[in-house]
Formats: structure tokens, sequence, C-alpha cells
């Protein structure tokens, strides 16, 4: 549809930005922090870009307060930022840390004092090491109890004053990079395990979700979704069917579980053909059905345009963490799908293609499909920025492609949509997981790089005045 008079946003939209406790916080084993998987794993050389890790990353922690005050001065309404588990239980269950505990309560009392609404992850990648060690963290059901453990004592903590909350981030990208491509923690390349470690996640997503209901009764939780809606190259029934496949196997095999607690039967057919489905014991379903969220969390960056791929076609390839344009090869399911540049589309340099439309299309798809109100959990634009000789950093690129997708947002509130809101990715610049610091996403330039950490000083990009007066108007002046 073409609205000749858009909606507005709605009064209490919130506008906001996200990070992740291993991107930003540093501080890796202080306070009696415990490692996370991620601590570990980037201690392996050559599993990220120029061996880059978290021990410091941007020094959030000690810095938060210098952080904040820069959101405050932005006018963010919500700051979406994850709990590091390993803080909160540094073996994964037992003993409590109270020092932890301590520094998200400061934190969420440094928002709170500038009126910015705290939105809490609680788990953005970080599984405590000592559950991989211990039973093979997501491989293995006694997570679930611990994950429930660990979200009931923050729910208890910070309930009072944290009203939204958002329970995995990304399973379907924690999962398949982590146990089918293997190229995050574990590092497993094995399909069958990677699908009976979803299931358990599903299940670790739902109980939380349950417990949310008794201790947080008037908040709001959902999981966050990497959702990246499908194209069909063609028009050719043949390249619609793979349209369809991949929609099953890459994102109704994840939303359906959260929205109905069933997985899409043609999906499971192939899979069960294939020997892959999850075992399921006795009340599974039981316990899926009853985790219905209250929202989608959605992290959106891109569509992906799919052909068939015939039964010897190509198989998964390497994703391009180089920043090197052009470098990205086609990749698929043999039998199934297989993934197209979409001639139509400009892409970054790390070949991610820029569609705002298709992020409407996305939200269009969740509102017919589930009929749940929707958050924007991420959406941002990586690059290369420069820091000029005059301390400036003129990211014009950044600031057309989050207007784009704003108006995509209100184009989509205007189809129907109910939008809580949207937050960008990310507030200051943080470590990418694989790609060092060179992929920047924030309004903050943080001067470091991937081999020295010089000051770490805090620089306001253009995009931070350009974001502040979008936030100042509700979205009237993009
Ligand atoms: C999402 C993650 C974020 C963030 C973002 C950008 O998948 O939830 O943690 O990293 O993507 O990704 P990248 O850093 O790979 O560019």
């Amino acid at each position: 549809m073409i609205h000749e008079k858009k909606d507005k946003f709605p009064a209490n939209f919130l506008w906001g930005s996200a990070s992740a406790a291993y991107q930003v916080e540093g501080a890796w084993d202080k306070d009696g922090k415990g490692p996370s998987v991620w601590d570990v794993y980037t201690k392996v050389p050559g599993t990220t870009y120029e061996n880059t890790n978290g021990d410091v990353a941007v020094d959030h922690y000690n810095r938060y307060k210098e952080d904040v005050a820069l959101m405050a001065e932005m006018g963010l309404k919500a700051y979406r930022f994850s709990v590091a588990w390993s803080r909160i239980y540094p073996e994964g269950r037992g003993e409590v840390n109270e020092k932890g505990l301590q520094f998200y309560d400061d934190l969420i009392n440094e928002l709170l004092k500038y009126g910015i609404e705290p939105i809490i992850t609680l788990y953005h990648w970080d599984v405590p090491q000592a559950l991989l060690d211990a039973y093979g963290a997501w491989e293995s059901r006694e997570i679930i109890e611990d994950f429930n453990q660990y979200c009931i004592t923050v729910y208890k903590r910070y309930g009072d004053r944290v009203k939204y909350w958002v329970t995995l981030n990304e399973q379907n990208i924690f999962i398949g990079l982590g146990y089918r491509s293997g190229i995050h923690p574990p590092g497993v390349k094995d399909l069958k395990r990677m699908y009976e470690a979803n299931h358990i996640a599903n299940l670790a997503n739902a109980k939380a979700i349950q417990s949310f209901r008794k201790y947080v009764p008037d908040g709001k939780i959902g999981p966050s979704f990497a959702y990246s809606p499908n194209y069909a190259l063609t028009c050719c029934p043949n390249d619609v069917l793979a349209f369809e496949n991949a929609e099953d196997l890459s994102n109704n095999w994840w939303m359906d579980v959260y929205a109905w607690g069933k997985y899409p039967k043609a999906a499971w057919n192939y899979l069960e053909k294939n020997g892959l489905i999850p075992t399921v014991h006795e009340g599974d379903f039981e316990l899926l059905a009853a985790g219905k969220p209250d929202f989608m969390g959605v992290n959106y960056y891109r569509t992906t345009t799919v052909e068939m791929n015939p039964l010897d076609g190509v198989g998964e390839a390497k994703m391009n963490t180089t920043g090197k344009k052009g470098t990205t090869k086609e990749s698929g399911v043999p039998g199934v799908y297989k993934t197209k540049r979409n001639p139509h589309l400009e892409a970054t340099n790390w070949d991610w293609e820029i569609d705002p439309q298709g992020l409407r299309v996305g939200m269009r798809r969740i509102e017919s499909r589930y009929g749940l109100p929707i958050l924007i959990t991420e959406n941002g634009l990586g690059e290369f920025d420069k820091l000029e000789e005059d301390e400036a950093i003129n990211d014009d690129y950044r600031i057309a492609y989050l207007r784009a997708h704003i108006e995509a947002c209100q184009d989509a509130i205007s189809d129907g949509v109910e939008l809580l809101g949207y937050c960008t990715w990310s507030f200051t610049d943080l470590l990418s997981w694989l790609n060092g610091y060179q992929k920047r996403y924030g309004f903050v330039y943080v001067d470091r790089d991937e081999h020295d950490e010089k000051e770490l000083r805090r620089l306001k990009k253009k995009s931070f005045y350009w974001y502040k007066n979008v936030i100042a108007t509700n979205g009237e002046q993009l």
C-alpha cells in the first residue's frame, strides 16, 4: 500500500539503542565474574578477526556513567543491554555473585535517573564456560533449570524497575553458528546436534517466560529473533517453492515455536526424513505452548533472496568477516534452496543487502501470521568510519540507512502493525563478534582499534545529532 498520509509514531514509542554485555563491558574477570564461552573461545588463535576479544571491549563496565550521560544528552528513551550470566553466577549455577548483581543495579538506576527505560536481554550468547564443561551447555536439558534459576534471580532483583525483557538473543544465530557452521562457540559442525540444542534452547526460552509471569506480572517479555525475510529470486514456481522452504526452515522453525509452541510441518517432515528432528519428551509441547511471548523481538539487518537448489547443489558457504565487498559466495541447503544476490538492492561492505522495505515486509508477515506486537530490538549499519582531523565522524551513510528503516517502521505502523519501539544497533561502537572493531555501528565513536586500546575516548558522530532530533520530534523529522 502506498499511504497518502502516514500514521504518527505512538506517543510512548521506545526510541532506543542496544548492546550486549560481551561486546561492550570488558572487565571480563573483574569483581568475581566467571568466564563465559566467549572469554575462552576468543583466546583460541584464528577464531576471530585479528584475534580480537572482549577482555576490555569498550570498557563500559568502568565507564557506564559516561555512556549513560551521553544517552541522556541524546534524549534516548530506551536502552537495551544484556546481563552477563557469569557475572551473576560465575559457575553458571550455585553461588550468586553479589558484585555482579550490583553492577546492573547501578546501571539500571543510572538509566532511570534520566528517564531512560531499561530493556534487559537475559542471554546474549555468553553462556558460562563452567556449564559447557559440566554438561555441554545447550546440548543438555540440565541447562533449562539452570537458566531458569538465573532468570528468576534477575527477575527478583530488577523486576521492580525493569518492565521490558528479552529472553534469548538470536537463538537462530547462536545455535546456527555454534553447531552448524562452527564459527561461534562451541565450534561444532553437526546438524543433528544443532537441532537437538535448538530444541533445548526453545524449552529454556519457554520456561523463562513461564517464570516471568510469576515474578514480573506487570512486565513484557519476548525473544529477539534474527529475522531475515526471504524473497523468491523469480516468479518461476520452483523459486517460489524454494522461498517457502527457506521461510519454513530459516524463520518459521523458530518463530512458530515462540508464538504457537509448534514446528512448521513441512520442515519437520523434511528433517525427520533426514534423521535430524530433535528428541521430544512428554510435556515438551505443553511447555512450549505455555511460553507465549508478549511481543516478537526483531533484529533486522537484511533480507535473503533464494532460488531452487538441486540435490547436488551448493551447501553452506563462508561468511564475509573482512569487509571486502563482493566476497560472499552462494550458500544453501541442497534440494531445498540457495541464496542469490538480489539485483535490486545495494549491499554494505560486508555484503549485507540494504533493504528498508524488507523490514516492513517482515513486520507485516509477523502481524499476519502471529498477530503479536513487535519490538525492533536491533537494526543498524556496520561500516568503516573515518575519524577526521577535526575529530568529526561524518557518517551520512548511517543516517541514510537508519532514516530509510525508520520510514519503513512508520509505513508498517500505517499498515496496522503494533510497533512498541525501535532500538538501533548500537549506541557506542563496540566489538563485533567476528569482525573486530573495524565494523562500527554506533552513534558514538570509540577511539580504539584491534591492536591499540588507546584511551577509549567517546566522540559523537554526525548520526548522534541526527537521532537526537528524530527522538525530540517523535519521528516527525527524519
Ligand atoms: C546481531 C547480534 C549483535 C551484533 C549484530 C551485528 O546478530 O545480535 O550482537 O553483533 O548482529 O553483527 P556483526 O557484529 O556481525 O556485524
